[in-house]
């Protein structure tokens, strides 16, 4: 994912694989991921040839579009006869660009039973019309309102994927192999830039127990070190956590663990049950670095409260990461330089930065469009997968000199003493602040 390096499992394709095997017993199922296992256009259409499947799913990112279109188009040409529909959150935010982009169907919204039911009924050779979740033809979605219960869903397919293939957050862990949880779905914040229609505003998560028996298994038969929990706010739920880091203290189980969360979601004493329990590190979504920054991305607190969350998690003993956006709408030369300086006061351990992306459907991308900020056309922003590109224009400013900022705040960031130390005393931190260097420096 863009210069950090990382990459992660495909959980959303490896949930529908393991509600489809459950489901429906015999079922024959194969995931593939190109970004993930590096596989070539030409091996992907080897994959598909040899398998011949029936029916195929491709999930759909807005600004991987392009790529998920061609991945259709390969299955189109390896297995002519096969259903192809898109799922994810392209699929949802735009389903009728799906249609006209070679799918034949889209899944809207949480994706197993949708699939699940399309695949039982193809086989049993009845037409997928009005099947609620999935859209045919223009117009013509019927919503699925239930959603599914947490603690219902099977244990993701890891099994069908070579599982070390994938490298975690550089300095977002403490130990290998690392491996990645989502234990909710949906977010009751409106952060204007999120794009959230998949699984909307409600917030459902699996219990402490079920938690606890996933992180069982990954330790256990897979080898885990480390879980990474990739939920957007892991500790939404403050009860969630605080028993979850009790059964964690009896299980006996030797794993640490991250998640990211807001900075107004946690305090002293979560913190402290958290490092107790093993959690290493904390990723804050802290997004805009002055209040007027996070006031126009309705972040809904201060910059005060982010200093207060990073001290905190700091005095439990658990690193901080912090996530930036640059290049919203409103920004100006002067509130860069002023953005960084509070970026070095809220003092993570480590930063993240990335521009603004206007994602379809969100406030932001309305925002930019209105104001005549959008500095690439809608077409652009389907292949627009790079977050150190801007997307959204800053008055005054080049793309050029943005992009330049955006690498002088890196080395401003890490170039003090107190950042300094501990990227270098973070596990892998020589090599990872050469990984690092070494991006900075083909940034250009
Ligand atoms: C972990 C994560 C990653 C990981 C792993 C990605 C992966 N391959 O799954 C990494 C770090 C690699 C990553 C990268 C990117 N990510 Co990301 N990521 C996430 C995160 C935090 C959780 C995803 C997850 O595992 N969820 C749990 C599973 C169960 O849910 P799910 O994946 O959404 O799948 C469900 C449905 O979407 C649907 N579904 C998904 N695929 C399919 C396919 C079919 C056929 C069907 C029927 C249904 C279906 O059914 C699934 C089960 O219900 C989400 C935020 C979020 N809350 O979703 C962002 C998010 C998905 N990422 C996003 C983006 C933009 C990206 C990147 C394009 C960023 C970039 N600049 O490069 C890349 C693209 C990666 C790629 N080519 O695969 C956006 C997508 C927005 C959009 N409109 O497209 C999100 C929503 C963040 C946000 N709010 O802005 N990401």
């Amino acid at each position: 994912m863009g210069r950090a390096g990382l990459s992660m499992p495909p959980l959303g394709l490896l949930a529908i694989a393991a509600y489809l095997r459950r489901e429906i017993p015999g079922v024959e199922v194969k995931v593939a991921d190109c970004p993930g296992s590096r596989l070539t256009p030409e091996a992907f259409a080897r994959e598909v040839l040899a398998f011949a499947p029936d029916v195929a799913g491709v999930s759909v990112y807005t600004g991987t579009f392009s790529a998920s279109a061609a991945a259709a188009a390969a299955v189109r040409k390896a297995a002519p006869k096969c259903f192809i529909a898109a799922g994810g959150h392209h699929a949802t935010a735009r389903p009728e660009q799906c249609l006209a982009g070679g799918f034949d169907a889209a899944v809207i919204g949480e994706g197993e039973r949708t699939f699940c039911e399309l695949v039982r009924r193809l086989a049993a050779g009845v037409p997928p019309a009005g099947l609620a979740g999935l859209l045919l033809e223009a117009g013509g979605a019927v919503t699925r309102p239930d959603l599914l219960e947490m603690d219902s869903l099977p244990l993701p397919a890891r099994d069908l994927l070579d599982m070390t293939a994938y490298r975690p957050a550089l300095f977002g862990y403490r130990r290998l192999p690392v491996m990645s949880m989502v234990t909710s779905r949906g977010c009751p914040f409106s952060c204007s830039f999120c794009s959230k229609e998949v699984f909307g505003s409600a917030y459902r998560a699996q219990s402490p127990r079920r938690v606890l028996e996933e992180m069982r298994v990954l330790a256990q038969t897979c080898g885990a070190r480390e879980i990474s929990f990739q939920d957007d706010t892991f500790t939404a739920d403050r009860g969630r956590v605080m028993e979850l880091c009790r059964l964690l203290g009896e299980s006996g189980l030797d794993l640490t663990w991250s998640c990211m969360t807001r900075v107004d979601l946690v305090d002293a004493e979560l913190l402290g049950a958290m490092a107790r329990s093993g959690c290493v590190s904390v990723a804050f979504g802290v997004d805009g670095a002055g209040d007027a920054a996070c006031g126009a991305m309705n972040k809904g607190f201060t910059v005060a409260r982010a200093r207060a969350a990073v001290a905190a998690a700091r005095a439990a003993g658990i690193a901080t990461r912090g996530y930036y956006i640059f290049g919203y709408p409103g920004e100006t030369r002067a509130s860069l330089e002023a953005a960084l300086r509070g970026i070095t006061a809220i003092d993570t351990d480590h930063v993240f930065f990335a521009f603004a992306h206007p994602f379809f459907g969100t406030p932001l991308y309305r925002e930019a469009r209105e104001k005549g900020l959008l500095a690439v056309s809608d077409e652009e922003l389907l292949d627009a997968h790079d977050n150190t590109v801007p997307l959204v224009k800053v008055p005054g400013m080049t793309e050029r000199e943005l992009a330049g900022f955006c690498r002088r705040a890196y080395l401003e960031y890490y170039l003090r003493p107190g950042p300094l130390l501990r990227l270098l005393a973070s596990p892998g931190g020589l090599s990872g602040a050469f990984r690092a260097a070494r991006s900075l420096l083909r940034w250009y």
